[in-house]
């Protein structure tokens, strides 16, 4: 049993303009596959082989390999799985209502992600997660690291990222990060979100 390279669930020119067919190509067939099998390389035959992805980015102590292509694995499966070519647009039902609970309104929360995402230095992820409270937080987090590893500044469960390594958007972007995120939210799939939200 080894982790698999999750299917994107729509065509890598789906989310044009926003993200580009080859940025696309490259960060699923190369990027993503790469950490996956290095993944796979790093849990064989040691105590982790067989178990859960959450469950082994969220043990202490783990060793580096583990912690960078286990979280590589991890992190981009959610991301392209936060992506949707029909997305956009605003959270509903109790997310909504959440949202505003922490943030005290959407765009408020949409600035507070957008400013984690512009301002992570080098390569990283900016996070929505529910912490052990129920809260909603926005994190960034630098590597592959993620909100389940045991020893970021702010732990949880994420509902929504954004890959902010060059490798996701420097085809098309070059260094205008912003711009790509300023583009994400015309694809982020809120019906993803919204159903890892009610999950918990
Ligand atoms: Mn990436």
């Amino acid at each position: 049993m080894s982790f698999k390279l999750l299917e994107l669930g729509y065509s890598f020119d789906a989310l044009e303009p926003y993200i580009d067919a080859k940025t696309m190509e490259i960060h699923h067939d190369k990027h993503h596959a790469g950490y996956t099998n290095n993944f796979n390389k790093a849990v064989e035959g040691t105590s982790f082989e067989g178990k859960p992805a959450v469950d082994i980015l969220s043990s202490a102590g783990l060793p580096l390999a583990v912690r960078n292509n286990g979280g590589g694995f991890y992190n981009h499966a959610l991301f392209w799985e936060f992506l949707s070519p029909k997305g956009g647009g605003k959270p509903s039902g109790k997310l909504a209502d959440a949202i505003v609970d922490s943030f005290s309104s959407f765009d408020a929360f949409k600035d507070l992600f957008s400013k984690a995402a512009a301002t992570r230095f080098g390569s990283g992820w900016a996070w929505l997660l529910v912490n052990s409270e129920g809260r909603l937080e926005v994190s960034s987090t630098p590597n592959q690291d993620n909100p389940l590893m045991n020893d970021v500044d702010q732990k949880g469960t994420p509902i929504l990222n954004i890959d902010v390594w060059e490798h996701a958007y420097y085809l098309n972007y070059q260094n205008r990060r912003a711009d790509y995120i300023q583009a994400f939210w015309n694809i982020v799939n809120w019906d993803a979100v919204v159903a890892r939200f009610e999950s918990i």
